[in-house]
């Protein structure tokens, strides 16, 4: 080992940073040198090495120094390419070395999940999304649980451009779980909200979650999910003149706000149109459209123009 031990200048050169970035991740993340041989300065083994391009790495793909150096302690291997992290019976967090989702301070169930999902058994993962959805309610389990092992798994994605499996059976899993709610509450009554993600947007499933916790709540909606061109969008709206349309956008790149003119300009102009999710910009949306901050928000907005239908009906 001494003979490929490497001293802080070499390892400074070779990481492309400044000897002093390595001392302060040394002083206050502890990823120092780990060879000490007596009488002579501490040196960088080849595992100190990893660790250390772990953190330059996530560092420079924008996740904070503290979480990264982390990722960098527990897991040496875990940032880095390669075969699929080691995780099977290992706690989320249990410095066993296994790769995991982060989740913040979320609890036992969320990190449950994480473990389920880095194993991709989808058995585990449904169980303690139904689990979750019986004993809280949609949206307990969509702020609690879901939304921060969604985050965690696109942190991770972010760092390191692994996980894309895990997504994607995870999403299914969030899908299925919320289309099971909206089946099994099936409210009467025609539906007069209509959910659609804007043009291009994949990301679907905070309306799902909005789907389901509408039909938890008795409010009876369509959802077009994801990707809907604004004709197609317009055509729906024509056809089944909804009192409500939520327009979901995720991401900036599919955030037009020609579309919410579109909706609003229509010959059968909904009563509300929502502006839902972080790719709108508050500065640019029409006037007259109304942007909820979150699944709850958007629920209580639902259930007003639902309950004024009401109330005009009666009346
Ligand atoms: C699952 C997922 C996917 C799935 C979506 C599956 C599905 N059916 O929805 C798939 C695999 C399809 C996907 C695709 C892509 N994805 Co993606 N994805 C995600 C992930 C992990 C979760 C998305 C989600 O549901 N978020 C909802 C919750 C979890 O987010 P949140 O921040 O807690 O929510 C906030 C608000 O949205 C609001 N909120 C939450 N829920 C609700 C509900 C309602 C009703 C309201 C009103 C508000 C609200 O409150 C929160 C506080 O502001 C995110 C990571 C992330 N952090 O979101 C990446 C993420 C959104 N994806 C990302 C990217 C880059 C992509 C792709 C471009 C990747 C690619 N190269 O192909 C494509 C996009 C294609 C497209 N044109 O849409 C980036 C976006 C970066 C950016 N800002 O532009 C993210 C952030 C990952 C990352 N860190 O890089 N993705």
């Amino acid at each position: 080992m001494a003979d490929e031990a490497l001293s802080a200048g070499v390892v400074a050169r070779r990481l492309g940073i400044a000897v002093t970035t390595l001392r302060t991740w040394h002083q206050r993340y502890g990823l120092g040198p780990s060879e000490h041989v007596p009488g002579r300065h501490r040196r960088y083994t080849p595992a100190d090495l990893i660790r250390l391009e772990t953190m330059r790495r996530l560092t420079a793909n924008g996740v904070a120094p503290a979480e990264a150096a982390r990722w960098a302690v527990q897991a040496p291997d875990a940032a880095l390419p390669g075969p699929a992290p080691r995780t099977e019976g290992r706690g989320a967090r249990d410095g066993g070395g296994g790769a995991t989702i982060p989740v913040g301070r979320s609890g036992p169930a969320a990190r449950g999940l994480a473990r389920a999902a880095m194993r991709l058994d989808s058995n585990a993962i449904n169980e303690v999304i139904d689990r979750a959805i019986r004993t809280g309610g949609v949206v307990v389990t969509w702020d609690t649980l879901l939304r921060p092992v969604l985050a965690g798994l696109g942190e991770r994605h972010a760092a390191t451009a692994a996980l894309i499996e895990v997504e994607h059976l995870v999403s299914r899993c969030v899908s299925e779980a919320f289309a099971a709610v909206v089946r099994a509450h099936a409210p009467n009554g025609p539906p007069r909200i209509l959910l659609s993600c804007a043009d291009e947007e994949q990301h679907s499933l905070p309306l799902e979650a909005l789907g389901a916790a509408l039909a938890e709540a008795g409010i009876a909606h369509r959802l077009l999910g994801a990707r809907v061109p604004v004709r197609a969008l317009l055509g729906a709206v024509h056809r089944t003149g909804p009192a409500a349309v939520v327009l979901w956008s995720q991401t900036r790149s599919t955030a037009d706000p020609t579309q919410l003119t579109a909706l609003l300009a229509g010959p059968r102009r909904p009563l509300l149109v929502f502006a839902a999710g972080p790719g709108w910009r508050a500065d640019s949306l029409p006037a007259g459209v109304v942007r909820p901050a979150n699944l709850a928000e958007a629920l209580s907005l639902a259930a007003a123009v639902r309950d004024s239908l009401d109330q005009s009906a009666a009346g």
